[in-house]
């Protein structure tokens, strides 16, 4: 264990003392203030008289592995490290300097490590107020919850990422804390097959904004990684807004908090929880865990020492094993079938694909079909349909910028069928059987599909604006 002399006993060395003999360490004090020695000695500290620039401190000091030289006086201070080194010792000397000044000449006189105490008090000025400034924030935050009257509704941003969708599950969670029910609306849809992988795997319960009739119903509305978006028409009043980015719009909330040098705004939500000091379970940690990443890149990307300690802070909460599997979201079968029966049938013209995948017992594979068929080469747009409950569903991809597939449908199949969705991704339901005389019963629906399979296909090029007839089966 080291040992510990320490030159000069005004305030800050007998705070320094105090702190080591506290840890248990053996400590010599040295001082020329014979009535302090007095007075050390009586709370049973060993105290020496000596005037520290003496030479002979040195030897008293020999045996000490570090020597701390505490006085006010700087100059005071280099003469005891110069008879310190002139004597060849190597002790680790730590002094104390009064400006940058006498700084610079300790360390020439051979300190080891240099304390200003300017330096030292400006930053844990500035620690102090970081951290009662956070404070202070997590306090409004809570105010602006608590003083909901009903629910707090969350808003993510539109087709949310998992950023947006983990900083959602945490405001709700410290909602919850605080006593308030909060439900999570996202507004278009969840596109991305790792983001349903990490909404379904999590279990994270989500309202779609297509399904709330009155925002009314919410005491308080927030928005969450959010302010960017621009798209949102806003017809409520917004009462708090968290984010990473400046918003584009002016907020007129009761608490707004933006932190531009974050990365993520799961970033902010985990400190926000932190501040709260709540037990953080398994789901929030491993959603803003996978937020973090999933925004930084893997801490690749734009990334602050904030987004790591919160990182660090999760790491332990989460449940490793469902990160790794939004990570490699597998394919299910069904939608394995869907897409390699939309390969064999895929009738190309140009650069725009349309297949018809058959029966399908679940929509949901068309889409995500449609989303991989577009990695074929020379492919900018796809469409897959299939029929299930004597439907036709038809889904679209296109990474055209000329072209909006929304559009596009909205124009192929107007009369009879009802088009969503936005420039790069759309659907559409068509009734089996609206191109014939026929009645949909359960023995014709081969047969209807057929039928249908040109009318669709035709119309659709049409509308994507190439010719008919000369399509290029393949
Ligand atoms: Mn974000």
């Amino acid at each position: 264990m080291s040992t510990y002399a320490i030159l000069g006993c005004g305030s800050v060395g007998h705070a320094v003392a105090e702190g080591l003999v506290e840890q248990g360490k053996d400590v010599l004090i040295v001082d020329r203030d014979d009535g302090r020695v007095e007075a050390l000695r009586d709370q049973d500290l060993d105290a020496r008289q000596a005037d520290i620039e003496d030479e002979a401190v040195s030897d008293m000091v020999a045996d000490y592995d570090v020597v701390l030289i505490m006085s006010s006086n700087a100059e005071t201070n280099r003469h005891a490290i110069e008879n310190i080194r002139d004597r060849g010792r190597d002790h680790f000397i730590v002094a104390r300097a009064s400006d940058p000044v006498s700084a610079d000449e300790l360390e020439a006189a051979g300190a080891d490590v240099v304390v200003n105490p300017s330096t030292v008090i400006a930053n844990s000025a500035l620690r102090t107020l970081e951290s009662g400034e956070r404070e202070h924030q997590a306090k409004r935050l809570a105010e602006v919850i608590e003083n909901t009257s009903g629910r707090l509704g969350v808003l993510t941003h539109d087709n949310p990422d998992p950023d947006s969708i983990a900083s959602a599950v945490a405001l709700r969670a410290i909602a919850e804390h605080l006593g308030v029910d909060a439900e999570i609306i996202y507004l278009g849809d969840i596109g991305h097959q790792e983001n349903r992988a990490f909404v379904n795997l999590l279990g994270i319960e989500l309202l779609s904004r297509d399904n709330i009739d009155d925002f009314d119903d919410y005491g308080t509305i927030a928005l969450v990684d959010n302010a960017e978006d621009a798209d949102v028409t806003l017809d409520f009043q917004v009462g708090i807004v968290i984010d990473h980015y400046e918003p584009e719009i002016e907020y007129d909330a009761a608490f707004v908090d933006i932190r531009p040098d974050m990365s993520s705004t799961s970033t902010i939500m985990t400190k926000y929880i932190q501040e709260f000091d709540m037990n953080v379970d398994e789901e929030v940690a491993t959603a803003l865990l996978y937020g973090i990443r999933a925004e930084t890149m893997d801490f690749k990307r734009e990334t602050n020492p904030a987004d790591l300690t919160a990182a660090a802070y999760l790491y332990p909460f989460a449940n490793h094993e469902t990160l790794e599997q939004v990570e490699s979201p597998s394919m299910s079968p069904e939608t394995l079938d869907v897409l390699a029966e939309a390969i064999t049938n895929r009738e190309v013209t140009g650069s725009h694909l349309v297949s018809n995948a058959g029966f399908l017992t679940d929509r949901e594979p068309l889409t995500q079909a449609a989303q991989h068929l577009l990695n074929l080469e020379g492919i900018t747009t796809s469409a897959v349909f299939g029929v299930a409950d004597d439907t036709i569903y038809l889904a679209a991809r296109s990474k055209d910028i000329r072209m909006n597939i929304a559009n596009v449908l909205q124009e192929a199949f107007e009369d009879i069928g009802e088009a969503a969705g936005h420039s790069t991704q759309a659907s559409v339901e068509i009734p089996l059987g609206i191109f014939t005389d026929i009645t949909a019963t359960d023995d014709n629906r081969e047969l209807l599909l057929s039928l249908t399979e040109e009318a669709v296909k035709g119309r659709l090029f049409d509308a994507m604006g190439v010719e008919t007839g000369e399509g290029n089966s393949s």
